[in-house]
C-alpha cells in the first residue's frame, strides 16, 4: 500500500478500496478535489458575490483592488450574505425533509399511505399534546391527521413562535425574545433570509447574521425537530441495538442493496420488502443466500438506529463502496449523494435508482416514490436487485465488519439511566463525567477521512467527557470501535466507571443529522433539571470534518442555542474580520456562546476541555485548570 492512501483516509477499508478504485480507473472525490486545486481564494474567503447580474463581483483582500461590488456592497456585507445563504440552504434542506415526513403522516391519517403506519403511538400522543391537540377519546389516526396539520402550520407564516420551542429552557426562550431571533414559521425564516440577501435589502452585516441565527433556529427547533419526531412516530423511537459497520457488511454470497440519502420514508419501505420471506426465496432461487440490506450516510443511520441494519460507510466512502463490485442495487433519496455515483456504478454491474421527485442524478434510473406507491415500488425494486445478482463480476470486500451499538434516543438514554436524567446530572456534579460533547457532521476531502472525528472523540472520552454523535461522525467512531460497551477501555477513569455501571459505550450514537436535535433536547432536560440555561452547561459541539450547508445551519443553531461549537474546516468568512470577530467573540454577549475554528482535532479537544472546565467553575462545581 502506498502512502497516498494513508493521507486520504485512516480507515483500512477506505485505503484498500482506494487502491481497487485506482486499479479500476474509477475517479473519486479525492481525485476531483486535487484537480480543483488551487481553489478560488476569493470564494474561500467569502469575498465573491454573484447575487445579481451587475456582478459577479469580488473584493480584494489585500486592499489593492476593488473594495466594493458593483452595487457598493463591501466585504462585511458580502461575507455575511454568503454565510446566511448557506444557512438558508441548510435549514431548507432539513426542514423540507421534515415536511416530507409530515406529508406521510397526513397520508397515513387519510388512509392513503399503504405500508406506513404509526409505530410509536405514545410519542404521537405526547407530541400532539405539545401542539395543544385534545387527544382524549380520539382515534390514533384522527390525532395523526390533526398533528400533521398543526405541524404544517409551523412551516407557514402565521405563528409568532414555533410550537416546539417550548422544549428549550425558559431562560433561553427569553434570550431569543430579547435578541429578536425567536423563530416564527420554518419556511418564513428561510424565505426572509433569501429576501434579506437580495441586492438592496439588508445591508447590515450584524442584522443579517442575527437573521441567520433565527433561520438556523427554525431548523433546529423546527424542521429538524419535526423530522426527528415524526420519524419516531412513523417508524419507532430508537432503542439501543447492535449493528455491524464498515464495508465488510456487504456479503459476497447475498444480494446487496444499499440505501443512501436521508429520509427514512424510502429506506423503511425497502427494508420491509427486503426482509420478506418471499424475497428470501427469490434470492435463493437466484443463487444467493438471501437479501442483505445495508445503509450509508444518514438514511443508513436512521435504519441502524431503529432496526440495527448494518452500515457500510459514511460520506467519503460512498463511491468506494460501489467499487467493491458487490452492490447489486443502490437506492438513493436526497442530500449528500454525489452526482458522480452513477458514473462510478457504470464501471460495475450496480443498478442505481433515484426515488425523489426533487432529486435526479446522471446515470441513475428514476423510479419515483410517493406514499401511495411506496410499498409496491419497494417490492418491485428488491425483485430487480435480486435479478441483478447474477450479473456480478469479481467482488472485493476486503475487511471484516466492526461491531457497534446504536439507537440512543433521548428516551432510551433516560431509560438506560434508570428512568430519569438524575444519575447523569449526579455524575457531572461529582466530576466523574466532566461534561458532554456532540460530535457531528460530515467528511470532507480537505481533511484526512475520519481522523478528525475519531481523534477528537478519543481525546474527549479519555478526559472523562461523554461523547454523543450523529451523522457521518457517528459512523466514523463506530468504525473505529468506540461504540461498544467494551469501548470504555478508551475512557478516563470517571467516565469508565459511570458507563461501565450503565453498560453503555462512552460514545453514544444519537442518529442522523436531523437527530442533532436529540442533543439539544437532552441538553435542555439537563439545563431544566439544574434550573440553568443551555449556555451554562459544561457541554460543547464540534464538526471536525464538515462540508455541507446543512452543517452550517446545525452549527449556527447550536451556537444560537448557547452551545460553544468548534468547526474543523474554516467557513468562508475570513474575508471579513468583523464577521469573524462577531462569530468567534461577539456572540458571547448576544447568545452566550461562540464558534471556534480548529482543524487539528487534538487542539479542538483542548478547546472543548477548557470550555467544559470553565463552565464547571461557573456552576460552582470542581474544575481542572
Ligand atoms: O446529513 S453528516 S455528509 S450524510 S450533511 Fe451529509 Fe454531512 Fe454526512 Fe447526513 Ni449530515
Ligand atoms: Fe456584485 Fe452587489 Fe450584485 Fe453581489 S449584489 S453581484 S456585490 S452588484
Amino acid at each position: 500500500m502506498t502512502c497516498t492512501y494513508h493521507r486520504q483516509t485512516i480507515t483500512e477499508d477506505g485505503q484498500l478500496l482506494l487502491k481497487k478504485a485506482e486499479n479500476d480507473q474509477v475517479e473519486t472525490v479525492w481525485d476531483r478535489y486535487r484537480s480543483q486545486l488551487p481553489q478560488c481564494g476569493y470564494c474561500e474567503l467569502g469575498l465573491s458575490c454573484r447575487n445579481c447580474v451587475m456582478g459577479p463581483c469580488r473584493v480584494d483582500p489585500f486592499g489593492e483592488g476593488p473594495q466594493r461590488g458593483v452595487c457598493g456592497a463591501d466585504a462585511d456585507i458580502i461575507v455575511a450574505r454568503n454565510l446566511c445563504r448557506m444557512i438558508a440552504a441548510g435549514a431548507a434542506s432539513h426542514s423540507d425533509h421534515g415536511r416530507d415526513l409530515v406529508e406521510v403522516l397526513a397520508g397515513v391519517a387519510a388512509g392513503k399511505a399503504p405500508g406506513y403506519t404509526i409505530r410509536d403511538v405514545e410519542k404521537l400522543r405526547s407530541v400532539a399534546v405539545e401542539y395543544g391537540i385534545e387527544i382524549s377519546g380520539k382515534d390514533t389516526l384522527v390525532i395523526a391527521g390533526e398533528l400533521a396539520y398543526a405541524m404544517q402550520e409551523d412551516y407557514g407564516t402565521r405563528t409568532a413562535a414555533l410550537t416546539l420551542l417550548k422544549r428549550a429552557p425558559a431562560k433561553r426562550r427569553e434570550l431569543w425574545k430579547n435578541v429578536g431571533i425567536t423563530p416564527r414559521g420554518i419556511d418564513r425564516e428561510t424565505s426572509e433570509m433569501m429576501h434579506r440577501t437580495h441586492m438592496g435589502v439588508d445591508n447590515g452585516w450584524q442584522s443579517l447574521l442575527l437573521q441567520g441565527l433565527r433561520n438556523a433556529l427554525s431548523d433546529g427547533w423546527g424542521g429538524s425537530l419535526i423530522a426527528s419526531e415524526v420519524s419516531d412516530i412513523l417508524f419507532g423511537t430508537p432503542t439501543p441495538r447492535p449493528a455491524s459497520v464498515n464495508v465488510g457488511v456487504l456479503k459476497k454470497d447475498q444480494v446487496n442493496i444499499v440505501v443512501h440519502g436521508h429520509n427514512p420514508v424510502v429506506s423503511e419501505m425497502i427494508l420491509l420488502a427486503a426482509t420478506s420471506s418471499e424475497m428470501k426465496q427469490l434470492a435463493e432461487a437466484a443463487g444467493a443466500k438471501g437479501v442483505n440490506l445495508a445503509g450509508v450516510c444518514c438514511t443508513g443511520n436512521e435504519l441502524l438506529m431503529r432496526h440495527g441494519i448494518p452500515m457500510a460507510g459514511n460520506h467519503l466512502m460512498t463511491e468506494l463502496i460501489l467499487s467493491t463490485g458487490a452492490v447489486d442495487m443502490m437506492i438513493v433519496d436526497y442530500q449528500c449523494i454525489m452526482p458522480s455515483l452513477g458514473q462510478v456504478a457504470s464501471c460495475y454491474h450496480t443498478r442505481m435508482i433515484s426515488t425523489s421527485d426533487k432529486a435526479r442524478f446522471p446515470g441513475m434510473e428514476h423510479r419515483e416514490f410517493h406514499p401511495e406507491n411506496a410499498e409496491e415500488l419497494a417490492e418491485q425494486l428488491v425483485r430487480e436487485a435480486i435479478e441483478n445478482f447474477g450479473r456480478r463480476g469479481r467482488v472485493y470486500v476486503p475487511v471484516e465488519p466492526v461491531q457497534s451499538l446504536g439507537g440512543f434516543s433521548v428516551e432510551s438514554i433516560v431509560a438506560a439511566l434508570g428512568g430519569s436524567a438524575a444519575p447523569l446530572i449526579e455524575a457531572i456534579k461529582s466530576g466523574k463525567i466532566r461534561g458532554a460533547a456532540g460530535i457531528v457532521g460530515c467528511n470532507n476531502p480537505k481533511i484526512l477521512h475520519d481522523h478528525g472525528h475519531v481523534t477528537l472523540a478519543r481525546r474527549l472520552v479519555e478526559n472523562d467527557i461523554l461523547v454523543v454523535d450523529t451523522g457521518c461522525a457517528a459512523i466514523a467512531t463506530a468504525k473505529a470501535g468506540l461504540k461498544m460497551p467494551e469501548s470504555i477501555r478508551f475512557a478516563g477513569p470517571g467516565l469508565k466507571e459511570v458507563c461501565g455501571a450503565l453498560g453503555i459505550p462512552p460514545v453514544l450514537h444519537l442518529g442522523s443529522c436531523v437527530d442533532n436535535v436529540r442533543i439539544l433536547v437532552l441538553a435542555s432536560a439537563l439545563a431544566n433539571a439544574l434550573n440553568v440555561d443551555l449556555s451554562d452547561l459544561p457541554i460543547a459541539g464540534a464538526a471536525p470534518e464538515w462540508y455541507s450547508e446543512k452543517a452550517v445551519s446545525i452549527a449556527a443553531y447550536f451556537v444560537a442555542s448557547g452551545v460553544y461549537t468548534v468547526l474543523g474546516p474554516m467557513p468562508p468568512i475570513a474575508g471579513s474580520m468583523n464577521v469573524v470577530k462577531l462569530l468567534t467573540e461577539g456572540l458571547k454577549d448576544v447568545v452566550g456562546a461562540v464558534f471556534a475554528v480548529e482543524p487539528d482535532p487534538g487542539a479542538a479537544a483542548i478547546l472543548i476541555r477548557r470550555h467544559v472546565e470553565d463552565r464547571r467553575k461557573a456552576l460552582g462545581l470542581d474544575f481542572r485548570v
